[in-house]
């Protein structure tokens, strides 16, 4: 209640400079008022407590996932990375068990997800949430393709999922793109996804271990991962390979097992003809890399666009699996 007084005072004084300080913050609470039943002062109040942050632009105009693969994969394939996630797999086991079987989710992959994302919980980041979103949706930098729509979509969210859960909005932190706790979670999905695996009646993604966990089996679970099927198989290429079937931005699995077949991608693991499946090109440092790629690596791609976070999530969770079974 102290706070909505606060802010009650805040907003007559400060949304007159508002238009100034985040150029289309008075829409943005009008729409916020129109379609989500917000109250536009409030609105206004919260947006006027959001600070631009140069080093947030900064940080979006120099993507990891600009690198080729095999630069990319040295940032997440290391002994650090792999004896983490046996650790946060060993410390949290009853927690990942009840996860990969209730949402029939690959644990190894769960744990891969929370190590590229954090490193554990390690690295959530450490901007707040508003100043990361109302950054990105009101200042997106000019020299990039504009997502400011996208960023101001994910600032509504937030604002409703700091009332419906109770979370200080103008308190939490996160990554320099508003991705929030240990499997950094963007407000969106945060309301659609996440979940209360420990029972407590709280969806709690920064301090509940267990919610996270059980959080990010569900993203995958809704987006349609296979338990226990493959994500990806090494290919080899016949002489004249037909190149023009390998995947371009779009990763899901269009093309059928036998028409990859036909067309010179040969799988030393047999696959079934009539299986979709998609083929990955992946830049080694001498040469290309191709693989088979099956619904779940689509799946990790909903997570992340990036073919390149796909991969070194998948070959991460080999890794680990590879460490507890041993
Ligand atoms: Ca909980």
């Amino acid at each position: 209640m102290k706070r909505l007084v606060l802010l009650t005072l805040l907003s007559a004084t400060s949304t007159s400079c508002l238009a100034e300080q985040h150029p289309g913050a008075e829409e943005f609470a009008k729409k916020a008022a129109a379609e989500y039943q917000l109250d536009e002062q409030q609105v206004l109040a919260i947006l006027a407590q959001a600070e631009f942050k140069q080093s947030i632009v900064d940080a979006m105009t120099r993507p990891a996932e600009a690198k080729p693969w095999f630069e990319y994969r040295r940032i997440f394939l290391t002994d650090k990375r792999i004896n983490g996630g046996v650790q946060f797999w060993r410390e949290n086991q009853a927690d990942i068990t009840q996860a990969a079987e209730q949402f029939q989710v690959d644990p190894q992959v769960i744990v891969a997800i929370i190590g590229v994302e954090t490193l554990y919980g390690a690295i959530t980041g450490n901007y707040r949430v508003l100043d990361a979103l109302a950054t990105l949706a009101f200042h997106y930098p000019a020299t990039l393709r504009d997502r400011s729509d996208f960023f101001s979509s994910e600032l509504m969210n937030f604002i409703v999922l700091s009332q419906e859960e109770g979370i200080p909005v103008d308190e939490v932190t996160g990554s320099y793109a508003g991705a929030m706790g240990l499997g950094q979670f963007m407000p969106s999905s945060y309301r659609e996804y996440a979940v209360d695996l420990n029972g407590d009646e709280r969806r709690d993604l920064w301090s509940s271990v267990d919610d996270a966990i059980g959080s990010v089996a569900n993203y995958l679970h809704r987006h349609g991962w296979a338990y226990r099927e493959p994500v990806v198989l090494p290919l080899s290429l016949k002489q004249g390979a037909r190149l023009e079937l390998v995947a371009d931005g779009d990763y899901k699995p269009h093309k059928t097992m036998g028409e990859m077949t036909a067309g010179g991608f040969i799988s030393a693991t047999p696959v079934d003809a009539a299986k979709l499946v998609t083929v990955i090109r992946l830049q080694e440092e001498n040469s290309a890399a191709y693989w088979l790629g099956f619904n779940n690596f689509y799946v990790i791609t909903r997570y992340n666009r990036s073919p390149l976070y796909a991969m070194a999530v998948y070959e991460l969770s080999e890794e680990i699996r590879r460490e507890m079974t041993e």
